[in-house]
């Protein structure tokens, strides 16, 4: 154990000597990695020889993106080891947060559905609960974006290394996964059986990742599937090149470009190879019977995504285990359980029949039966056509893996309260009707390991001496910092903080992007996927309003703000692509006006992932979470950010609702359509955007320099935006509320006129934020839906 400095350092000298090269900071890198590794290792073992002595139920946490982050720091955080190994490191004359620099960060996941996997796997380990991620080893991650032109490029990340992975090969636990092939019905010797003949197959491989619980008690799994080339003979395989070419570009990508067939049948075997990859390992290595499989296991399927799970172990308990189909009915849906994260209908995810139907013939018939099943059921009830479109699995040559996932699991849960409540009201009445105890939320929360903890060491060194260190193990204590929300000297010092870490990431981006930013200005935070509903659209019109302010009007000179954006758009989004290419020109016209820029500073932050975040969040005076109210299914960022004592500007949407409820709206800049407003609305189809530009004589100069191509660079890239926005009645709403989100901007700048009073809102936000540690919602599900007993800690 080197629980002390000077044993580290001692260990440490020793093996860089052995390797008895010059001190770079990669071989410190290297040396720092093994021994982490080393450490880490023991408590694995530990941890697996505990579950096995056990025989504890397990949950298994499936998930096509896990946002995991660099996991240098975060292992040593966890351990509790950062703070010798820095302060050894540091008298060794070498600097912690420059080899941790060195780490390439791991992409395998696009936004808050990625990233809440990773939380959840953190809080797991950290409870001491049995839990294990399963996922994908996407060689390439989610692309790398760089802006050329202002337009967003898109290459290929490379996170994978030749030494020191992250992950471990297991090669012993091999399992087959097989695609294609004609169905047969034989006579077996209890009946008939269904046969798959000829089928392709593909070997997929585990790596194993630990996930280090809090103090290094706990370390569980976060197994990543490979795709491989199979031994097993079948027909095709002998042209051997076009096979390992097409085996490899199963795990080649994260989201591969669906536009046509191919990016379509390449994304459904993914998803197929993860859930009968997973379910696979877990039934060949159980230690009990197969019908105790839901006494012994949960799985939990993150959004539709792995929904094939459903069929998939209904397959196996079939045709493999030779079970009834309602034994393996019965068994299946006591087992999964299903989290959806949106309501957005081209999200909620469809497949065409015939795809499925050829690339995995024995899983249609199966979902055929399971729609059959359910149709049945429902012939005694007078449903009306709308309800019976809405219940169905297969229709019209689709099926709905909503519906799939639904039907085929004990427990679906929404993200937030307000996003539950549209799914059991709204998008899944009927289902909701069927099923009345299915439903439930589950509100989202993020690990204070890592966006307290590890983004922002120096406010939770504050925290500490406030209020004493175990609101690290019970985050909700953070709320005893209300005490010191009108500490005068408690408020400077969380000031000089925010300063800091304004400081940090001036710092950050001047060495990656060569920008440099007033440390003094307002850092206001727009950090997200680019989405339509998310409105970065709605925050750059915006801007674009400050700025012909500022040249109209010689008495409006507003207090200096920067605003930040960060985030990518899908490759073959065009309108969230047109956003990106308008917030870059809005930047570099309104960065290079000297008037304008003594006001306002645009800074779009190339490639935001993980790392970026760990500097974007602690740096941030204000929260933008500004979406079409209803369409957030929760958000997770705004949670990250009031974390770290940004006020939040944002609307009734998601999380925000129950943000401002833990908070009081007076600290919050709350602004916009409600709900039910949005959706009488959309009921009704009377919004008209055109009404707004006729009454509003500033939002229809900003239409008119749009049209023109004034703020893109030419009309050829505006197209997508002024069609959504004037022409199409815009579902996002942006015009409709962006008169009350100037307003509420506004108000954000009084308030930041009195810096205490801000520090006061601040703190306040911050002691509000416990309720959203990952760590309280793990045990609300484990408590209401897996059912998990805590593995006592060793050490
Ligand atoms: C397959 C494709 C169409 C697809 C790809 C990615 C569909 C969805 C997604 C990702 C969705 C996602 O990240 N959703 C977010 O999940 C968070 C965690 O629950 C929520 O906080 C957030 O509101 C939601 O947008």
């Amino acid at each position: 154990m080197f629980s002390y400095k000077e044993e580290f350092k001692k260990s440490f000298v020793t093996r860089m000597e052995r390797k008895g090269m010059e001190k770079t900071a990669e071989l410190a890198y290297e040396t720092l990695w093994e021994m982490t590794q080393e450490w880490i290792q023991k408590r694995w073992n530990r941890t697996n020889q505990l579950y096995r002595d056990n025989n504890e139920k397990k949950l298994y946490y499936f998930s096509i993106e896990f946002l995991i982050g660099r996991v240098l720091g975060q292992n040593l955080i966890n351990l509790n080891f950062y703070d010798t190994v820095k302060e050894g490191l540091d008298e060794l004359g070498l600097q912690l947060s420059e080899i941790e620099e060195l780490e390439t960060e791991p992409g395998l996941g696009n936004g808050g559905l990625g990233r809440l996997a990773a939380c959840f796997v953190d809080s797991l380990a950290s409870l001491g609960l049995p839990g294990h991620g399963y996922g994908l080893r996407y060689k390439g991650g989610l692309f790398t974006q760089h802006f050329v032109n202002g337009y967003q490029t898109e290459q290929p990340t490379q996170w994978i290394q030749q030494e020191h992975n992250v992950d471990i090969r297991r090669e012993e636990l091999a399992v087959d996964i097989s695609y294609y092939g004609e169905i047969q019905v034989v006579m077996g010797l209890d009946g008939l059986k269904v046969n798959v003949e000829n089928p392709e197959w593909v070997k997929a491989i585990p790596y194993d990742m630990p996930v280090v619980g809090a103090n290094g008690g706990t370390v569980n799994t976060l197994r990543l599937w490979q795709a491989e080339v199979s031994d097993r003979p079948f027909p095709g395989r002998e042209d051997y090149a076009v096979y390992e070419h097409e085996t490899a570009k199963i795990t080649d990508r994260l989201y591969p470009d669906d536009s046509l067939e191919a990016g379509k049948i390449l994304r459904l075997k993914q998803q197929y190879f993860l859930c009968s990859a997973s379910l696979q390992t877990i039934l060949n290595n159980r230690s009990f019977s197969i019908e105790a499989l839901p006494e012994n296991a949960a799985i939990q399927i993150n959004d539709t995504h792995p929904a094939l799970a459903i069929p998939e172990l209904m397959r196996l308990l079939i045709d493999d285990h030779a079970l009834s189909w309602d034994q393996a009915w019965d068994i299946t849906t006591r087992t999964i359980s299903y989290t959806n994260h949106t309501i957005l209908e081209e999200a909620m995810g469809k497949w065409d029949s015939r795809l499925i139907q050829s690339l995995l013939p024995r899983i249609y018939l199966i979902i055929e039966e399971i729609d059959r099943r359910f149709k049945k059921s429902l012939q005694q009830q007078e449903l009306d056509e709308e309800a019976l479109h809405k219940l169905s699995i297969i229709e019209n040559g689709t099926i709905k893996m909503a519906v799939l996932a639904v039907v085929g699991s004990y427990k679906v849960n929404g993200v937030a309260k307000l996003h539950t409540e549209i799914l059991k009201k709204r998008e899944m009445k009927e289902l909701n009707e069927q099923f009345p105890n299915k439903f439930h939320n589950k509100t989202n929360g993020i690990t204070h390991r890592r966006w307290l903890l590890k983004a922002n060491h120096e406010l939770s060194g504050l925290i500490t001496e406030a209020i004493g260190p175990r609101w690290i193990k019970e985050p909700e204590r953070l709320s005893e910092l209300h005490y010191f929300a009108q500490n005068h000297s408690f408020l400077q010092d969380f000031q000089a903080i925010k300063s800091l870490k304004k400081e940090h990431l001036i710092h950050h981006l001047q060495r990656n992007q060569n920008v440099v930013v007033d440390p003094d200005s307002i850092f206001d935070i727009h950090i997200k996927r680019f989405h339509g509903y998310k409105r970065q659209l709605m925050n750059i019109l915006h801007i674009q309003m400050l700025y012909d302010r500022i040249k109209r009007d010689p008495t409006y000179r507003p207090y200096p703000r920067t605003f930040f954006f960060g985030g990518k758009a899908a490759p073959s989004y065009h309108f969230a692509k047109q956003v990106i290419k308008m917030i870059n020109t809005v930047a570099s016209k309104v960065n290079s006006d000297p008037l304008a820029r003594k006001h306002l500073h645009v800074v779009f932050v190339e490639n935001y992932n993980v790392t970026q975040a760990e500097y974007l969040i602690p740096a941030a005076d204000v929260s933008e979470q500004i979406s079409t109210a209803s369409k957030e299914a929760s958000g997770t960022g705004n949670m990250k950010l009031m974390m770290n004592g940004a006020l939040t500007i944002g609307t009734f949407d998601g999380a925000n609702v129950e943000i401002f409820e833990e908070v009081g709206q007076e600290n919050a800049f709350v602004f916009g359509m409600r709900a039910e407003q949005v959706m009488q609305y959309e009921k009704e189809k009377s919004y008209n955007p055109k009404e707004i530009i006729d009454s509003d004589s500033e939002i229809a100069q900003l239409m008119e320099e749009l049209i023109k191509g004034e703020w893109t660079d030419g009309k050829n890239n505006v197209d997508f935006i002024v069609g959504q926005l004037m022409e199409d009645s815009d579902p996002y709403f942006v015009l409709k509320d962006f008169r009350s989100y100037s307003k509420a901007h506004e108000q954000i700048l009084k308030a930041y006129a009195h810096p205490e009073k801000w520090a006061e809102m601040c703190v306040k936000n911050i002691a509000a934020s416990g309720i959203f540690s990952s760590d309280r919602t793990i045990q609300q599900y484990s408590n209401d839906v897996w059912h998990l007993t805590k593995i006592p800690s060793i050490y």
